[in-house]
């Protein structure tokens, strides 16, 4: 995607985040533009389940988004999307996230106390950041809802704090272990030689990790960027969510 094409889209997202949103503030007071609208309404459904349904539900989840950024925003192009293989282990360099005016911002400051994640009998490294990312685009971007705990009693839900209104910065922890692990080239070409849905819902979305420690391709690229995009029911609140299901799309 060429230079100005890139701004012209965060330009188009940041518009969104700006425009008054649709849910009502009343029973959403979280919900402050029509970048949360997508964030409430998208995430509970989408990542809810990784069921056969879900790839489904994403699709017309995207549909929906690019719809509102032609419609409501102006931008005249398609929605981009994160070519994982590219830059696992490498994410820092990424044109996606390596900070400049043209990216989608990138790491966030380095965070002592966040920790690693576990899953089962593995625990991978944490990330690199853990705090406000500073630059780029969405350096002043401000996330309303969430942070929902990993350990939730009901994924079919919205758990506490629901659609409470929790102004925070973006915060991301780039991680380029699980980035080379779980998002690499070989993870793709699996993917490619599924032979059924089956299969192909195994290589994307091995969920839950436990008790192999094991992602797919989907929670790969979540737990890639950590922090805000690793949140189980709000991480559409990161730019980067929309990129990583595109990529889930063209796959
Ligand atoms: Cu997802």
């Amino acid at each position: 995607m060429l230079p100005a094409k890139r701004i012209s889209y965060t330009n188009a997202v940041l518009c969104m985040t700006r425009t008054p949103p649709r849910l009502p503030t009343t029973a959403y007071p979280g919900v402050r533009s029509r970048f949360d609208d997508f964030v409430a309404c998208g995430s509970p459904t989408c990542e809810a389940g990784s069921d056969d349904a879900d790839a489904g539900l994403h699709r017309r989840f995207l549909w929906l988004f690019e719809s509102a950024l032609w419609d409501e925003c102006r931008y005249t192009g398609y929605l981009p999307y994160w070519n994982w293989p590219l830059w696992a282990g490498k994410l820092h360099d990424s044109p996606l996230f390596d900070c400049s005016e043209t990216s989608l911002s990138g790491d966030g400051d380095y965070n002592p106390g966040e920790q690693s994640v576990s899953g089962g009998d593995v625990t991978l490294p944490r990330g690199t950041g853990g705090d406000c990312t500073r630059c780029g685009p969405f350096k002043d971007m401000v996330v309303h809802l969430g942070p929902f705990s990993r350990m939730l009693p009901s994924l079919t839900e919205i758990p506490s704090p629901g659609f409470e209104y929790n102004p925070r910065c973006l915060n991301r922890s780039l991680n380029n272990f699980v980035a080379a692990h779980f998002t690499n080239v070989t993870q793709v070409s699996h993917l490619m030689a599924a032979a059924d849905i089956a299969d192909f819902q195994m290589v994307m979305d091995h969920w839950p990790a436990e008790p192999t420690g094991v992602l797919g391709l989907h929670g790969g690229g979540h737990f890639s960027i950590g922090s805000t995009l690793q949140d189980l029911f709000s991480s559409p609140q990161d730019p980067a969510f929309m990129l990583h299901h595109a990529m889930i799309d063209r796959m």
